[in-house]
């Protein structure tokens, strides 16, 4: 070995940026996000960048950018440090061998990982994950203001603008007789424009989503996901028999690993899979989980953390080389935050997100920025 492809450092620093609203979801509000930003190095000076998102710290699920951080800084770096950088299913299994389960944590650096050595050989990533598929995919928005004039009000401009035509409603906080209302008077004010989503974050429990549902799906809702805990496998299955000829049970939570998608597939418990690079733990580990839900007959979704534009462009890159059974992404994240990290954000144009061709995931980082919303220059600004 040459050392050149040598990892030779990786850093891990937390950002904290404000989002443009409130952004409320069925377990809290958030006005800021907290990514995790990795940069990693190989031995010819090359480096390449990754992220790791999370939603109300821990509040999505268990980890946290304070764990993230630590979990790479004092376990996944050490075991990569003088490893060959062109290895990257080594490299997982290294940090498997490290670290339990900390999936954001190793998709972070899994990405830097893959940048870099896409960048040091000047290809986009997209070749060095089996190659892309399409070159665009329609884009989503999530309409998520609380209030109903402000959603309409959203929704109207992006439709106008051609950005999104595809609103998912993030509901579960209230009672569902309420967000039965919220989403119906949206659903009347946009019908025949859009495709209309829900997404209920495991608020319900089995005997609520069957009640309610089936009045979403009359109000126009199409694509369901989450509506129950985690673990309820057994309930999407029931949502997903009694409700299938109507609408998609969309499963996210409850999708991480490539033995969940297994066992959800085996259960017949869902139409589509939501997946997301940070939670499936990188951009092989998210072809893996595709690939159960290929051979099972299940779509997919290109769901999101709410990342900024590294982690949202390098997830466009994985989901550009994934099958034709798919439902559009929600790529959006770099929208709902005040700045972005990137010198040029991915271009939207026709409803679809387009994908960065050039070097690694295609953007390329304004290190300025990095500095700007560094949590160890600003503090942890109370919000
Ligand atoms: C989730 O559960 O899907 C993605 C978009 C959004 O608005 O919230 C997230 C999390
Ligand atoms: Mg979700």
């Amino acid at each position: 070995m040459t050392g050149r492809f040598r990892i030779e450092r990786i850093e891990a620093r937390i950002l904290d940026i404000p989002t443009i609203r409130p952004h409320r979801l069925s377990f809290g509000a958030i006005s800021r996000q907290s990514p995790v930003i990795v940069q990693l190095w190989l031995g010819n000076g090359a480096s390449g960048f990754g992220e790791a998102a999370t939603i109300g710290g821990p509040s999505w699920n268990e980890e946290s950018p304070e764990g993230i951080r630590h979990a790479i800084e004092a376990y996944l770096a050490p075991v990569l440090l003088g490893q060959e950088g062109g290895c990257f299913s080594d490299a997982l299994d290294r940090m498997d061998a490290a670290c339990k389960g900390n999936a954001f944590a190793k998709s972070a650096v899994e990405m830097a990982l893959i940048d870099a050595m896409a960048r040091t050989l000047g290809l986009p990533a997209w070749q060095l994950l089996g190659g892309k598929r399409r070159q665009s995919l329609p884009l989503a928005w999530t309409l998520a203001s609380g209030d109903v004039a402000r959603d309409l009000e959203e929704a109207q401009l992006r439709l106008e603008q051609r950005r999104h035509r595809i609103f998912k409603m993030k509901i579960g906080a209230r009672s569902p007789e309420d967000d039965v209302s919220h989403v119906a008077q949206i659903a009347r004010a946009l019908e025949g424009r859009a495709t209309l989503t829900v997404d209920i974050n495991q608020a319900w429990d089995g005997s609520t989503a069957r009640r309610h549902l089936p009045r979403l799906i009359d109000a126009g809702v199409s694509l369901i996901e989450q509506p129950v805990a985690k673990w309820n496998v057994e309930a999407l299955a029931v949502l997903s028999t009694e409700l299938g000829a109507r609408a998609c049970i969309m499963a996210d939570e409850t999708v991480c690993t490539p033995q969940d998608a297994m066992r959800l597939a085996r259960a017949k418990a869902c139409h589509v899979f939501s997946l997301k690079v940070a939670k499936h733990g990188g951009l092989l580990r998210t072809r893996e989980v595709a690939a159960v839900a290929e051979a099972a007959d299940i779509g997919w979704y290109g769901g999101t953390m709410l990342e900024t534009s590294i982690g949202s462009a390098a997830a466009a890159h994985v989901f550009s080389t994934l099958g034709k059974q798919h439902h559009g992404c929600e790529l959006f994240g770099p929208q709902l935050l005040v700045d972005d990290l990137v010198v040029q954000r991915m271009e939207i144009r026709d409803f679809e997100l387009q994908l960065p061709d050039g070097p690694g995931f295609g953007v390329d980082v304004d290190p300025a920025q990095l500095d700007r919303f560094d949590r160890a220059r600003t503090g942890l600004v109370p919000v």
